[in-house]
């Protein structure tokens, strides 16, 4: 049986319109304000960095930063709502300049791994057992400047660590090429499942694939997701898209290619993936020319394109897809494909 498909995003995909290259072109808007949001636009999770729940861990004591995320707990409960997972920012300290668990610098390993722990607090104060990790600086700018295959070990380490401290949490490793780094240390799902097998606990370390992060990569987000699906260790997806190879767009999900959507959607139906109970994470970013009143459009637009092409995965003429593998014929294959999509 198919089961219904249950949406996320985080606090951070409704947002100000600030770039590299300009200052906010709205007004930001307060986390408790976002919170209804959510069930407006279709949404039932909440996705969270450890900051978004507890915005000044770093000055605070483990016991006042559980306590505070308890008390994002009951503002979810009275929306209806629960936490998908929690993931450190560890990219915005000034201890995380260089990366945290592969930092030069012991010191900033040791509170990268400490600043996990905490999130492994605030996860479980929110009721979730996911913790992602994406490893936003842990690679080099100078290649010299590391020694990649300490790195590599430190990271499997920090992992471990995290993996003993609280024996109830799962890890999600969301890879990504690069960005900010020139060249990250956990680029691909298959990097990111060969360092699950690493650990002391490979059952409880999978991966969250986002479509534009593989695209970086010069791989097909499809066939990401079913390396991982393949091994039962897709556990969270940031749904989006990529217009080539520049900047992490976060375009809403199937405005670039449309194709390469449904053959996403594609894939998390043939694995069954809605009936696994696993949110469909939209990490897509409204356009800095949105006004402030329609700043939320991408988010409802994403969640309506991946359900339209449910129905276009579920409708597609399994007779012609069997008589084109029959015959081997993928032109015709290919094009039944576009027709259904152009809706002839
Ligand atoms: C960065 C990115 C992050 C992660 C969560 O490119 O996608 O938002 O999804 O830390
Ligand atoms: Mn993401």
């Amino acid at each position: 049986m198919a089961g219904q498909y249950r949406f996320s995003f985080g606090p951070w995909n409704i947002h100000s319109g600030a770039d590299p290259f300009g200052p906010p072109v709205r007004p930001s808007i307060e986390f408790a304000d976002k919170l209804p949001r959510y069930k407006e636009l279709g949404f039932d999770a909440v996705q969270f960095h450890d900051d978004d729940a507890v915005p000044k861990l770093s000055d605070m004591s483990p016991e006042a930063i559980a306590k505070e995320a308890a008390a994002v707990k009951k503002m979810l409960d009275a929306e209806g709502l629960v936490a998908e997972f929690v993931a450190p920012r560890l990219w915005e300290d000034p201890r995380g300049i260089d990366g945290g668990f592969t930092s030069n610098d012991p010191q900033c390993r040791a509170w990268a791994i400490d600043r996990l722990k905490r999130c492994a607090d605030i996860a479980g104060a929110l009721g979730t057992r996911l913790i992602v990790l994406w490893l936003a600086r842990e690679g080099t700018y100078v290649r010299e400047s590391k020694n990649a295959i300490e790195a590599h070990r430190w990271l499997v380490d920090a992992i471990n660590q995290l993996l003993e401290y609280d024996a109830g949490i799962e890890i999600a490793i969301e890879p990504k090429p690069n960005e900010p780094m020139d060249h990250a240390y956990v680029p691909t799902i298959g990097h990111a499942l060969a360092i699950a097998q690493q650990t002391v606990s490979p059952d409880r370390v999978g991966g969250l694939i986002e479509t534009a992060h593989a695209l970086l990569a010069g791989l097909d987000p499809s066939d990401e997701m079913a390396f991982a699906l393949s091994m039962g260790k897709l556990w969270s997806v940031h749904l989006n898209d990529q217009n080539g190879l520049k900047f992490d767009q976060d375009k809403s999900f199937g405005t670039a290619n449309l194709r390469g959507a449904y053959n996403q959607v594609r894939v998390l139906e043939l694995a069954g993936y809605a009936g696994t109970g696993r949110f469909v994470g939209l990490d897509v970013k409204a356009m800095r020319t949105q006004r402030a009143e329609v700043a939320h459009k991408h988010l409802a637009n994403s969640r309506a394109v991946f359900l339209r092409l449910v129905e276009k995965v579920r409708t597609f003429p399994k007779h012609v897809e069997q008589q084109c593998l029959a015959d081997r014929d993928y032109e015709a294959l290919e094009m039944a494909v576009l027709e259904h999509l152009m809706g002839s």
